[in-house]
């Protein structure tokens, strides 16, 4: 309190000692009959020489912050399309550095140079068509590189993935991230969000959660009133219910009606051979564990509002958006052992993260990411179950060795195309 106090007094006598040398100048300005605009030469040089001075400092503290930080400060990029973003936002900054070392250095040298001096009249210079079209071409024809190499990275990232990359699903919910895993057979169950129940809440599509959805909201079930109850209530004749409740209840039991008559006509046409592309699903929260050299399609959707998923170590990112499914392609080319190394850091871990201001939570929404190499990864699978609780590589007995050894040699030969 008694610090503060005297800090807003040496402010405010501050001030007023400012104000007074003001006057005091303005004073012997008129003592010597010397005009507000007449600056002494010497006064004009010293301001020269000090516009140099701040140009070399600041020259000198931008390279050092360059020097220093670098650019990202997260090591080399671990995806294949990351090498290229980098070399994008590279060319980026050369062009930005020059332009910015060209355009101070006129700056600071011209005020420099062309101090006003006794007796010389400014050069009347009003305008010259070749510099225009100078400086209008110029970056237009470099904006225009930029652009074009950027739309042709972008178009490559986010065409279709090759038929033998692996389908991965990311859903993203307030607050945190869910991958799931299209199995054996390469293709991801359907899911539709009117599925979505305390047991289903990924919205799976399979006979059994559509029943399953029909009896929540026909019957009822664990936070969740059947229309059955509702009816019952509202025609109880025995309880009073205020105008208000009553009002409530109907809304409920309304949407309710419209819910189960769409879930009804889901039922009349579902094919039960799609339940086999859910049931080898594999889920798999809060982590997001990869095979060094995959090829991945990754398709996103968010359970509630928009979201990004941002890979800051692979230079990826896409938003994830209600209603609608967003995809990218993606191959992680380090493992995480060997960015640990790479980064000096043995602690480290890749991350995703929200990159999209989205709720009360929305820091703390992330999920760790674990590139494998070839062991580490098919030891992974061997202890992931899937949808319908068989093991994720599902082999007999008789064949379990060679079809491991299998897998092993095609994983080897996966994380073997990324090398070097
Ligand atoms: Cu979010």
């Amino acid at each position: 309190m008694g610090s503060k106090l005297i800090i807003l007094l040496v402010i405010v006598l501050g001030v007023i000692a400012i104000a007074q040398l003001v006057r005091v100048n303005e004073l012997t300005a008129k003592h010597t009959n010397r005009k507000d605009s007449d600056v002494p030469h010497r006064d004009n040089i010293l301001n020269a020489n000090l516009m140099l001075v701040f140009m070399i400092a600041f020259y000198a503290s931008f390279i050092w912050l360059m020097l220093k930080y670098g650019f990202t400060g997260l090591g080399p990029a671990a995806s294949t399309h990351g090498v290229e973003t980098d070399w994008l936002l590279n060319l980026n900054f050369v062009i930005i550095i020059a332009v910015f070392f060209l355009t101070n250095t006129l700056l600071f040298v011209f005020a420099w140079k062309y101090v006003k001096r006794p007796g010389v009249k400014a050069y009347f210079y009003p305008h010259n068509n070749k510099l225009e079209m100078v400086w209008t071409v110029i970056p237009a024809a470099v904006l225009a590189v930029i652009i074009i190499l950027g739309l042709r990275s972008w178009n490559e990232i986010t065409s279709e993935a090759s038929p033998e990359a692996e389908n991965v699903e990311i859903y993203s919910y307030q607050f945190g991230w869910t991958a799931r895993y299209s199995g054996m057979d390469n293709v991801l169950g359907d899911f539709d969000y009117k599925l979505t129940t305390a047991d289903n809440q990924y919205g799976i599509v399979t006979r059994a959660n559509i029943e399953n959805a029909l009896h929540m909201m026909r019957v009822g079930g664990p936070g969740e009133e059947g229309i059955q109850l509702i009816e019952q209530r509202l025609n109880d004749e025995t309880r009073v219910i205020a105008r208000q409740d009553r009002k409530s209840l109907e809304k409920n039991l309304g949407r309710k009606q419209r819910m189960v008559r769409l879930l009804e006509q889901i039922e009349a046409t579902y094919n039960d051979s799609l339940d086999a592309y859910a049931n080898n699903d594999i889920i798999v929260p809060d982590s997001l564990f990869l095979l060094k050299g995959q090829n991945y399609n990754f398709s996103f959707r968010s359970k509630d509002v928009i979201h990004s998923a941002y890979f800051p170590h692979f230079r990826a990112q896409m938003n994830t958006v209600p209603g609608m499914t967003t995809y990218f392609k993606f191959q992680p080319i380090y493992t995480t052992n060997e960015m640990r190394d790479k980064m000096n850091n043995s602690n480290f871990e890749y991350i995703l993260l929200c990159n999209k201001i989205c709720g009360g939570s929305h820091y703390k929404m992330k999920m760790a990411v674990k590139v494998l190499g070839p062991e580490d990864y098919l030891n992974w699978q061997k202890t992931k179950m899937t949808y319908d609780g068989s093991p994720w590589l599902d082999f007999s007995d008789a064949e379990r060795a060679t079809k491991e050894a299998e897998l092993l040699e095609k994983y080897q030969a996966i994380a073997a195309s990324v090398e070097g």
